[in-house]
């Protein structure tokens, strides 16, 4: 017996060796292994109808696919229930579908859903967190192991950061607008949790951010590991494993969604203006050019009774109107509705002459708040570091949703209308800026598959783009279905998440 019982380990650890060689970096959570959107040994190709392996209808849901040496894992709102679902790689088999327990569903905006959040898989389980439940795990076959309810955190848009792993520890971000009781201090916290049993190993509060939806960072530097934290406002490190708090860098707007990236001795952070405005100065003109393609007697200005239809105040006005992100949100109600629509027609006619004119308009123009800021910040730092550990800043084309992607010392961002940024990483300058050629919003994050750049629009336009100092566009592809939700990477496969299905694409055929 204890021959053979010495033999067998060997064995075991030799192939758990060999699997992990083969795989170095599974797609195990958002945005792939530790965030970058990087699979360096995928071959992918260009998606096109001709290399579809197949497309499966899921429920809807914005939760990246993750994946499993065979399986992939997500997230969809079904009939009232937030079920996780799991697929065959090779077929695209709905293999099992489990149902959280029954649950208040929380409040969360037309253009997210209750299962945003993406799931993270290790080498034999499932960390599942729904904003309106808390975390459920599962084995790969879908038989629950444990589940912990965390009250739902109050939020603007309905949760969207995801659970990542540091070593034996799930940590989770719950960014809350709810205070603390009997408190004028926020309820916010970072929440680390045995993957074992679901016990809580540290709680770490957050007093004064207010609802978020960035997914953390682990970084690993020359003087340690941190826990890298984006909030409303500002950027924090926290130490690892014990989460204390290290240092912070100010000058981020009230709403930051982007996972910030690594790289060495820099940690990248992004945010756009409160509104989605990507530059410092914007261009007023496409808001107006909004406003105005309601004037319907033809005379280039605006009355209030030509305020109809999707009417509202822009603020992307590169969206279709109608779209949910297009303006200002109104009421449903009539009444109330004609109310806001009145009080913002005065508000604007500063001459009370009955018209919104352009040059009134555009004079009064306010386009969002805040900074759109991207950051690279040095490690080593303690307390508020904005003034020391900061490497540089940079302020054009900041993408509202989209997080950046970090590969090899360049930056590419994606922000709404399809404008393409690189930025070299160790200087913060500009490489590039131009048009992708699809226009409306970018909300799924850039991948990159060996050395090819993939965007997905809204709109469903796949551009795939040859990384670089020069913008060279490879090929391009419409899926057909609205896609928000960042694809992942296997080896040879690509897998994007539509609005109504899965797809998974492989090598071009010949
Ligand atoms: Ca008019
Ligand atoms: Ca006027």
């Amino acid at each position: 017996m204890h021959h053979r019982f010495v033999f067998f380990i060997p064995l075991l650890v030799l192939v758990h060796f060999l699997v992990c060689a083969q795989n170095p970096e599974p797609w195990n959570q958002f945005r792939g292994p530790n965030g970058s959107g990087i699979r360096k040994d995928a071959k992918v190709g260009i998606p096109s109808m001709d290399n579809v392996l197949w497309k499966t209808p899921l429920p809807f849901g914005l939760s990246c696919p993750v994946l499993s040496e065979d399986k992939i894992f997500l997230t969809g709102f079904e009939k009232d229930r937030l079920v996780t679902l799991a697929l065959d790689r090779k077929s695209g088999k709905i293999l099992w579908k489990k149902k959280a327990p029954e649950t208040v569903i929380e409040k969360f905006h037309q253009s997210s859903s209750p299962a945003t959040p993406t799931p993270f898989v290790d080498h034999d389980r499932l960390f599942v967190y729904f904003g309106s439940f808390g975390l459920l795990c599962y084995d790969h076959e879908g038989k629950e192991i444990w589940k912990k309810r965390i009250p739902s955190p109050k939020s603007l848009y309905g949760t969207s950061s995801s659970p990542i792993a540091y070593e034996d520890l799930l940590i989770l971000v719950a960014d809350d607008d709810a205070n603390l009781p009997d408190s004028r201090v926020s309820r916010s916290r970072i929440l680390a949790i045995h993957k074992k049993d679901g016990s809580t190993a540290w709680e770490r509060p957050r007093p004064f951010h207010r609802s978020g939806w960035s997914t953390p960072t682990i970084w690993k530097h020359s003087e340690g590991k941190e826990l890298v934290v984006l909030g409303n406002g500002s950027l924090r490190g926290y130490s690892l494993p014990d989460g204390e708090g290290k240092w912070q860098v100010d000058g981020f707007s009230r709403e930051t969604i982007a996972r910030p990236m690594v790289q060495n001795d820099l940690v990248f952070a992004s945010g756009s203006k409160l509104g989605g405005s990507a530059d410092l100065n914007s261009d007023p003109a496409p808001f107006w050019k909004a406003v105005i393609s309601f004037d319907a007697n033809g005379d280039d200005r605006l009355e209030r009774k030509e305020m109809t239809g999707h009417f509202t105040f822009p603020f992307r006005p590169q969206l279709p109107p109608g779209h949910p992100g297009y303006g200002l949100p109104l009421p449903k109600d009539p009444e109330k509705r004609k109310k806001r629509l009145d009080g913002m027609f005065l508000w604007m006619d500063k001459n009370k002459d009955g018209f919104w004119d352009k040059d009134e308009f555009i004079g009064n123009l306010t386009i969002g708040r805040g900074k759109p800021l991207l950051i690279a910040v040095k490690p080593g730092g303690t307390g508020n570091v904005t003034d020391s550990h900061v490497a540089w800043e940079f302020n054009k084309g900041i993408p509202e949703v989209p997080s950046p992607i970090l590969h090899e010392k360049r930056i590419y961002m994606v922000s709404n209308g399809g404008v393409l940024t690189c930025v070299e990483a160790g200087k913060g300058a500009m490489l590039y800026r131009t048009r992708l050629g699809g226009l409306g919003q970018y909300v799924a994050s850039p991948v990159i598959a060996g050395s090819n750049l993939i965007l997905a629009s809204e709109e469903g336009l796949i551009s795939v783009v040859q990384t670089g100092d020069e913008f060279k566009i490879l090929g391009q592809f419409e899926l057909g279905e609205s896609i928000q939700v960042t694809p992942a990477l296997g080896r040879k496969t690509l897998y994007v998440r539509g609005k109504q299905n899965l797809w998974a694409f492989g090598p071009a055929k010949r």
